[in-house]
């Protein structure tokens, strides 16, 4: 499995969210194409179809394209000519969290005559699409798109949507999605615990080096923080980002204290999880 490919076996993080990603847990049993929003909600379980098109295909096997290369099952989505879509929700166990980091994961295919574009959102509600957290775009052949999103808003569901409106083509589009996975991959941020300055004590005109610990290896896309000054003595940048899979960095800052005696400056990392301070001397 995946997950155990990830070190992620045995603990609570690695569970599956979505309650029916494979589509197996439906009352049709074999292919179905065209169901309204209501018909579909009513034949896959924890899955909820709320798009303007209304013509959502639960497809077995090879019906109407090839084969998903896991499991047995793909949902078609379309967009007809004239702007309209098919959307679903697919309930999760528990809601994501804001500032949380998860895996996404699923095959998308398009099939002849129609490659698509589908969009993927974290939505409170299974009748909305929500917050776009994923874009892809469906081509001929299985393709497994395995992602790190982070969760922009809580949510109980995960939305898919055939991209709605007039396409550059003037035609339809048509995408298949099967097996979607989301799970939890930890905080997506790491938390600075401490932060030193060396040395200490500077002049204007001379740099001092400021390390930056964290809690744990900083996630996918590194961690970043805003960094503040209690004055303008010393100068420094106003961002700072621990770049990924690394626990400790560091920038430099300068002295630049117009004043005739001694200034002490707090420096101040945050991000939303956490904060930290220390201090530099800065001597005219
Ligand atoms: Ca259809």
């Amino acid at each position: 499995m995946l997950a155990a490919c990830l070190g992620l076996a045995g603990t609570a993080a690695a569970q599956e969210m979505v309650l029916n990603g494979g589509f197996t847990n439906n009352t049709a049993g074999s292919t179905v194409f065209n169901m309204s929003n209501a018909d579909f909600t009513n034949t896959v379980a924890n899955c909820t179809g709320f798009g303007t098109a209304e013509e959502l295909d639960l497809i077995y096997g090879t019906d109407f394209g090839p084969q998903p290369p896991v499991g047995n099952i793909k949902i078609g989505l379309h967009r007809q000519a004239n702007g309209n879509s098919d959307a679903f929700s697919a309930t999760l166990n528990g809601p994501v969290f804001p500032g949380q980091s998860y895996q996404l994961q699923f095959d998308l295919s398009a099939l002849a005559g129609g490659a698509g574009s589908i969009e993927v959102g974290i939505s409170n509600s299974p009748n909305t699409f929500g917050t776009l957290v994923y874009a892809a775009d469906s081509i001929d052949g299985w393709v497994h798109h395995n992602v790190i999103i982070v969760a922009p808003v809580m949510g109980q569901y995960l939305t898919v949507r055939e991209v709605p409106g007039g396409g550059g083509d003037g035609g339809t589009n048509f995408s298949c999605i099967a097996q979607l996975s989301l799970i939890s991959a930890g905080p997506a941020f790491s938390r600075v615990v401490s932060l030193s300055a060396l040395p200490r004590e500077i002049r204007t005109g001379q740099r001092s080096v400021i390390t930056v610990n964290l809690d744990r290896a900083a996630p996918p896309g590194g961690s970043r923080f805003t960094v503040r000054y209690s004055s303008t003595a010393l100068t420094g940048p106003a961002t700072f980002t621990v770049p990924a899979g690394r626990r400790w960095a560091t920038f430099i800052v300068f002295g630049s204290n117009r004043a005739t005696t001694a200034r002490r400056v707090d420096i101040t990392l945050s991000n939303p999880a956490s904060s930290a301070t220390t201090y530099v001397l800065v001597n005219p």
